[in-house]
């Protein structure tokens, strides 16, 4: 097995960010120490904008940040070494073995990440399903939009975050957008929502915080958090009260109408008020603005969905969107803003526990039988589902003993991140692939030095789902090798020579055939087309020479139902799994900041964005911030059941005096997963990031 060693490529390669859903189009030019992003204003999303952190996506690239060699741990000394590939992979292959002839193959984990290309996360599914013979595999998007998905499939019978490119939506009448922070999540589709503005559309967006996005709107609703589903039950009983139902679509385009409006019907304007603390005229001007234009759009993002109660949340925002006409029409629908680079794609090809490639289901006969055949393996063979990403890393060190990590850095990103290091501390054995030496890769027994975004080719799939090349552009330093070698490396240790390329492309035309027929057909897409389009919108199945074009809009036809109807589910409003009581009186909420990604593992490696946010803070309001005698920059302590941490007050009127917020990009006492709760959605397994109940304190001293 070689080193990746291609040359760098022409002058400025076209190519895609590392970072969000969004994956901005960009150019890279010059050698590996000194690469230089260059504007790229013919690709279509961004026209050539990048925020901060795409803009400085090189820097990580320099081989003094990065991780350039293998380490293993000696039992020696206690601490990583660095190492050869050769003893690394024959470390981490002896690791695994060990564990799956003591305890079975169960006992072996693998968590994935949304980060990863198409290409990776369908050879990590793979390779736990074939190599391993686990079903214990899940991965971080799981943390992140599997509400959404699990409601979009119930309703839909398909779960594409976008059913419409984001072009369509300066062009609605009304958006609803729910718990997103976009002007600081994903800057340069801050345009889409001035464009809607103006040409005559509205905006309406749903916060507990006054974001820089809530500044933008025409009405800013604030409600508590984990309250979104009695907020949109109580809007769909006025639209029902004020007569403002579309019958003519819930009759022909719908099932299950008198079960929702009977739920809805049981929240009450008043009732909704009491919940959520948003005043009935606010809730009746919201109806107003979006049944009064001729079409319109919700769209959610982390605040509504990542609850335990997120999946009927957005089912409930979804009723309102069917009851209204708004969805499967032309600039109508509802929609969801997916979160990391490929967390579409990386939902669709085999990393989640209960999945196969092509988003087919494991526990489908057909389509064990047919991802099998691709494989070449007896169907049999294939396990079936595992756990969900909270429920496999709070297995580790239980009957799950060693785990394989590529993608994700949990030790800051997981809820209860106290109790998940103290699991994966536990472990007998912990292989971490990553670019840098995050948190999680401290802890690992073996650290593998993988190659990064401009160093490799794969695919990822936007938001949108839009599936896109993003290019190598640069060298990779010696050394380094990418994802999909070291799985491959790893197969053939463990006696499967075959069936895990190096080649990223070899690698998509496996993915496009075991994705063929399914849910998610890529098997019309190659690189070559994707190289000369501007991307292309899965399903797009093969159909012999003349090329389908791919799915920009779903559903304008039918929906992905047997029977082509969407259906209603009828869903009544909850508490929080922890409220506020006399003890913890406050709630917490989390989120991020512009100039951080994520659990930081990335962005805090950069100067620029280091100097623009260098650690957490605690926001509260003036109100909250007298009570506890706390003046501007001290630190505080916010203290739940679970953990508590600390970061300088941050005073602001434009948050809920009920509310403290937190961005979570930051490791040790700042860390806030110390204090979140891991209560799980029954149906979609996404842990309660956004509402907990905490007191806070001053921490002088602490
Ligand atoms: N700068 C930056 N950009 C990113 C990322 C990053 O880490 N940093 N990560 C990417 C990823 S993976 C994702 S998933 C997206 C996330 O993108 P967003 O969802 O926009 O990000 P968040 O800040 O997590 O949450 C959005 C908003 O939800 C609000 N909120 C909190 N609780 C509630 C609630 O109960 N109800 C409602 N309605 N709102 C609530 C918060 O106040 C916050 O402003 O961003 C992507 N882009
Ligand atoms: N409190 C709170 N917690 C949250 C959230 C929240 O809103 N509030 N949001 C949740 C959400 S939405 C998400 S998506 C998660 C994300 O949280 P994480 O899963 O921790 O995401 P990242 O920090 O992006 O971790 C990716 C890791 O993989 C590495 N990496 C990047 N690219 C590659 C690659 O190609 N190969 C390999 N092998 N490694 C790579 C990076 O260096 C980094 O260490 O956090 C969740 N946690
Ligand atoms: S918005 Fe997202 S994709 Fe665009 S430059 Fe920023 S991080 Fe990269
Ligand atoms: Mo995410």
């Amino acid at each position: 097995m070689s080193e990746t060693t291609t040359q760098a490529a022409g002058p400025a390669t076209p190519t895609h960010c590392p970072y969000c859903a969004l994956q901005c189009g960009m150019s890279l030019r010059g050698g590996p120490e000194a690469v230089e992003v260059v504007e790229r204003p013919d690709f279509p999303v961004n026209q050539g904008a990048l925020c901060g952190k795409g803009r400085t996506a090189p820097a990580l690239l320099s081989s003094r940040v990065r991780l350039t060699e293998p380490l293993v741990r000696r039992p020696a000394t206690g601490r990583l070494e660095p190492a050869t590939w050769e003893e690394a992979l024959g470390t981490v292959a002896a690791g695994l073995r060990r564990t799956r002839t003591e305890y079975g193959p169960d006992a072996v984990g693998v968590f994935g990440g949304g980060g990863l290309t198409n290409e990776k996360a369908y050879a990590l599914g793979k390779f736990a399903r074939v190599v391993l013979g686990t079903s214990q595999i899940d991965y971080n998007g799981r943390f992140c939009m599997s509400s959404a998905a699990a409601a979009h499939q119930r309703a839909f019978g398909l779960d594409r975050g976008l059913p419409f490119p984001l072009e369509d939506i300066p062009r609605t009448g009304c958006v609803i957008l729910v718990g997103s922070n976009l002007v600081e999540t994903m800057p340069p589709a801050l345009r889409y929502l001035t464009e809607l503005r103006d040409n005559g559309g509205t905006l309406i967006v749903v916060d507990p915080r006054r974001t820089r996005t809530a500044e933008q709107a025409d009405l800013h609703l604030a409600p508590r958090p984990g309250t979104d589903l009695a907020l949109a039950l109580g809007l769909l009983h006025l639209v029902v009260a004020e007569g403002r139902t579309d019958e003519d679509f819930i009759a022909s385009r719908t099932n299950g109408w008198s079960e929702a409006r009977a739920a809805a019907m049981a929240h009450w304007p008043e009732l909704v008020e009491r919940i959520t603390g948003v005043g009935v005229p606010q809730l009746r001007e919201a109806v107003g603005m979006f049944c009064g234009a001729e079409s319109g759009m919700v769209l959610t993002a982390r605040g509504p969905e990542q609850h335990s109660k997120g999946t009927d949340t957005v089912s409930a925002w979804i009723n309102l969107c069917l009851a209204t006409g708004r969805a499967g029409r032309p600039l109508s629908g509802y929609g969801c803003l997916t979160g990391q680079g490929n967390g579409q794609g990386g939902r669709e090809h085999g990393q989640k526990a209960d999945q196969l490639p092509g988003y087919r289901k494991i526990d489908d006969p057909a389509a064990r039988e047919h991802v099998a055949r691709v494989w070449g393996v007896d169907p049999q063979t294939l396990p079936g589902p595992g756990r969900s990403a909270y429920e496999l890393l709070d297995a580790l060190g239980g009957d799950v003993k060693s785990l394989l990590l590529m993608g994700s850095n949990p030790v800051v990103s997981a809820p209860r991140a106290g109790h998940v290091e103290e699991r994966l501390r536990s472990l007998d054995f912990l292989a971490v692939a990553d670019v840098v030496l995050s948190e999680t890769a401290a802890l690992a027994d073996v650290v593998l030095p993988v190659t990064q975004w401009a160093e490799e080719t794969g695919t990822t799939t936007s938001l949108e789902g839009r599936v896109l090349l993003r290019r190598q552009a640069v060298a990779a330093p010696p050394g380094v090798r990418s994802d999909l070698e070291v799985l491959g490396g790893l197969a053939a240790l463990l006696g499967h020579e075959k069936g895990f390329p190096a080649d990223p492309e070899e690698v998509f035309e496996e993915l496009r055939r075991a994705s063929a027929g399914g849910p998610a057909d890529y098997s019309g897409i190659t690189y070559r087309r994707i190289a000369q389009e501007d991307g292309v919108f899965w399903p797009c199945p093969e159909e012999g020479i003349g090329d389908h074009p791919g799915t920009p809009r779903l559903f304008l036809e039918q929906f992905a139902t047997p029977d082509g109807r969407a259906r209603f589910v009828a869903v009544a409003h909850r508490a929080a799994a922890e409220e506020a009581d006399e003890a913890y009186p406050v709630l917490l909420t989390t989120g991020r900041v512009v100039s951080q990604y994520q659990s930081g593992a990335q962005t805090r490696r950069v100067d620029e964005l280091n100097a623009a946010a260098p650690g957490p803070f605690v926001e509260l309001h003036p109100l909250l911030a007298e009570r506890l005698g706390a003046v501007e920059g001290e630190p505080l302590a916010v203290v739940s059941r679970r953990g508590r941490a600390v970061g300088p007050a941050r005073i602001s009127a434009g948050i809920r005096p009920d509310t403290v917020f937190m961005p979570f990009h930051w490791p040790g006492e700042g860390r806030v997963n110390s204090v979140t709760n891991p209560a799980l959605d029954p149906t979609s397994r996404m842990p309660e990031f956004k509402v907990c109940a905490v007191r806070v304190e001053r921490a002088h001293g602490a």
